[in-house]
């Protein structure tokens, strides 16, 4: 069955679940939102009967984990972990020679230079913030995520069709990368970047203490190429980031203005600043020369007074940015201030165009409650926004907060939930998409204290399942999570298409089948002996289950020695490892995949590698040996 007539079979869940609409008018190419299909069953209805699927694919942060996770939504369970900035003990990320290529390859020259000097290749932490989706004409393709890297300044590339990531890319310039967003229209295109932290723009130790000189960058990242396409150097920091559904504009949030280094400093003003980006005229700047050239990248100047951005004041410190699937409006969220800022993207030109109030876009304005931070979209006109201090989510429509601002005495707030506790991001179902279906709310809570067993001092953070299908909210499950999941996006599953195997021929394996090639050897068949090159020895091994095609092999202490395996098993969840013990070795190699990992045989004796992913019932007996001679033998 092809993977679209897959996707379009109605199964049994579909036909006894009150979600049935949804997936087969997905499926169909027709608007999750106009489906009017059935409302969401009240609580209860998220727990699946073991062997059923979930409807949505959860895509969650793990923060300072550094790696992307999958949950089913709504069950919440947890399906599967991408490693990204980390280093992974199961899968070997961060020590096959195909991770390290992707860890390495996309680094700035002087960090190389200063992991070398820490006997490093690699970064080995990340603070991963946001995953979010390619997009194709306003909604998810299925293509790609994207994320970003806080810790080490980096976006990284994750591809949908492995669920591996394939490209990390180092952001010069810039200073920290917080808030990112894909490019919603006509695709994605662009991934814009918000560098959060202000430096100088040389940053090599000529300015120090000098915060008057710092600046902060703004980064459009080719997400095809995965190159920094340009950077525009800002008035103040960048938070988060969102863009319009018309490809025009990308809009960030400023929480220090003021450009201050300390909390009095920062906080000093009563507004803070969206910044808007036009992405045409600044595309015509890079177009005309008017850059200056910094590592490669094109940097034009956005500060105050560019033509290329404008500054709309904010109430102090906003933070989260989120564009409404009605396509028009973006929502800036107060933070310190009680209210979030609406702006209507139709009244964005204008700015640019004439000397107009930059607060004449500036269309809603309502009071919510303590501590807004993100906004969230039901696709019905509703927008749902975290309260962090109230420990609260708060329920409004964007018409009423439209007329109330214009003077209707009307009040948008329509519920509020209490949330345990202090909520940061959220995410609807679809909901960042032109596609939003008013059906899931997560809210991504801080701090859960007292919601689980008592596991010490350092606790989960807590995420919550709720019911968005009727007026009120409704908390249907609590989720324990690890360190520290900042955001999530929710994707139907129509929407994304794996694959369960591997191609042979995938470009990951890319250098693996150029090396084989060149040392004569199918890498479908493995080499009976390893291949010496000088010092060098390469080991071509397949593995088909439950055995090794070498049940051992013979090298020199000191060789630098390259284990390359092949899983020639095609079967659906047939992955197989090879740890080599006390060597500190451990990959896995998924169906029809090519790993390899290399190492200094610097240990002499008897030294046994097994298979450490159970896959077979005479699992255990898939091992092998590695003879190393001693030194002079
Ligand atoms: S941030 S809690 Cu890193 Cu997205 Cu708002
Ligand atoms: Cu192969 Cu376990």
């Amino acid at each position: 069955m092809s993977e679209k007539s897959k996707s379009l079979t109605i199964n049994r869940r579909d036909l006894l679940g009150a979600t049935a609409g949804g997936a087969v008018l997905a499926a169909a190419g027709t608007s999750l939102l106009a489906s009017g299909e059935p409302a969401q069953a009240a609580s209860g209805d998220f727990a699946l009967a073991p062997g059923e699927l979930d409807e949505y694919y959860g895509f969650w942060s793990s923060g300072q984990t550094g790696e992307i996770r999958i949950l089913g939504v709504p069950s919440m369970r947890e399906l599967m972990r991408i490693p990204v900035f980390n280093r992974c003990s199961a899968t070997g990320w961060g020590q096959t020679n195909e991770s390290l290529k992707i860890m390495t390859e996309g680094l700035l020259p002087e960090t190389k230079a200063y992991l070398k000097a820490q006997g490093k290749v690699t970064y080995d932490n990340g603070d991963l913030h946001h995953p979010h989706m390619s997009f194709t004409d306003g909604t998810y393709d299925g293509r790609y995520l994207f994320a970003n890297d806080k810790a080490n300044t980096r976006v990284a590339r994750i591809r949908c069709d492995v669920m591996k990531c394939d490209k990390i890319l180092e952001i010069p310039n810039a200073k920290d990368i917080h808030g990112l967003r894909p490019q919603k229209y006509p695709r994605t295109g662009y991934v814009f970047a918000n560098g959060e932290h202000e430096a100088p723009l040389i940053n090599d130790g000529t300015i120090l203490d000098k915060p008057e000189e710092y600046v902060n960058i703004f980064s459009a990242i080719d997400g095809d190429k995965m190159e920094v396409a340009w950077q525009v150097i800002v008035s103040g920091n960048l938070d988060n980031c969102d863009c319009d559904y018309q490809g025009k504009y990308a809009f960030a949030t400023s929480y220090n203005s003021e450009m201050g280094t300390n909390l009095a400093e920062m906080t000093a003003n009563e507004t803070d600043h969206v910044v808007i980006f036009d992405i045409k005229r600044i595309e015509e700047a890079v177009a005309a020369g008017d850059y200056q050239e910094l590592h490669g990248v094109p940097v034009v100047d956005g500060r105050k007074g560019s033509k290329l951005t404008r500054y709309v004041p904010i109430p102090n410190s906003p933070h989260g940015c989120n564009t409404a699937p009605d396509k028009r409006h973006v929502v800036i969220n107060g933070k310190l201030s009680p209210t979030v800022s609406v702006i209507d993207v139709e009244k964005v030109a204008p700015l640019f165009d004439a000397d107009a109030d930059p607060r004449s876009c500036i269309v809603a304005e309502p009071q919510l409650g303590l501590g807004p931070l993100h906004t969230a979209f039901d696709g019905k006109g509703n927008c749902f926004t975290t309260l962090f201090l109230d420990s609260q989510v708060v329920k409004w429509n964007m018409d009423k907060a439209l007329q109330a601002y214009a003077g209707a005495d009307v009040d948008p707030i329509i519920s509020k939930v209490d949330v345990h506790y202090q909520p940061g991001h959220n995410s609807t179902s679809m909901g960042e998409t032109a596609e939003a279906d008013g059906k899931w709310l997560i809210s991504m809570n801080k701090f859960s204290k007292d919601r689980f067993l008592n596991v010490g001092p350092l606790k989960p953070e807590n995420e919550q399942l709720i019911d968005i299908s009727g007026d009120e909210m409704k908390v249907v499950h609590d989720g324990p999570t690890f360190a520290e999941p900042h955001d999530s996006i929710i994707v139907h599953r129509s929407k994304v298409n794996p694959v369960t195997v591997w191609d042979r021929n995938d470009p990951m394996f890319e250098d693996a089948i150029k090396q084989a090639a060149a040392d004569g050897v199918d890498l479908e068949e493995g080499a009976e002996e390893p291949i010496r090159d000088g010092n060098k020895v390469r080991v071509y091994m397949t593995s088909v289950a439950p055995t090794f095609s070498m049940e051992k092999f013979t090298v020199k202490q000191g060789d630098e020695v390259t284990v390359y395996i092949t899983n020639l098993d095609d079967i659906d969840d047939l992955t197989h490892g090879f740890c080599l013990s006390n060597f500190g070795v451990a990959i896995e190699v998924a169906p029809l995949a090519t790993a390899s990992v290399t190492f200094v045989a610097e240990r002499p004796g008897v030294h046994w590698f097994y298979c450490q992913w159970f896959c077979h019932a005479l699992h255990m007996e898939m091992r092998g040996r590695m003879f190393v001679e001693p030194r002079g033998a």
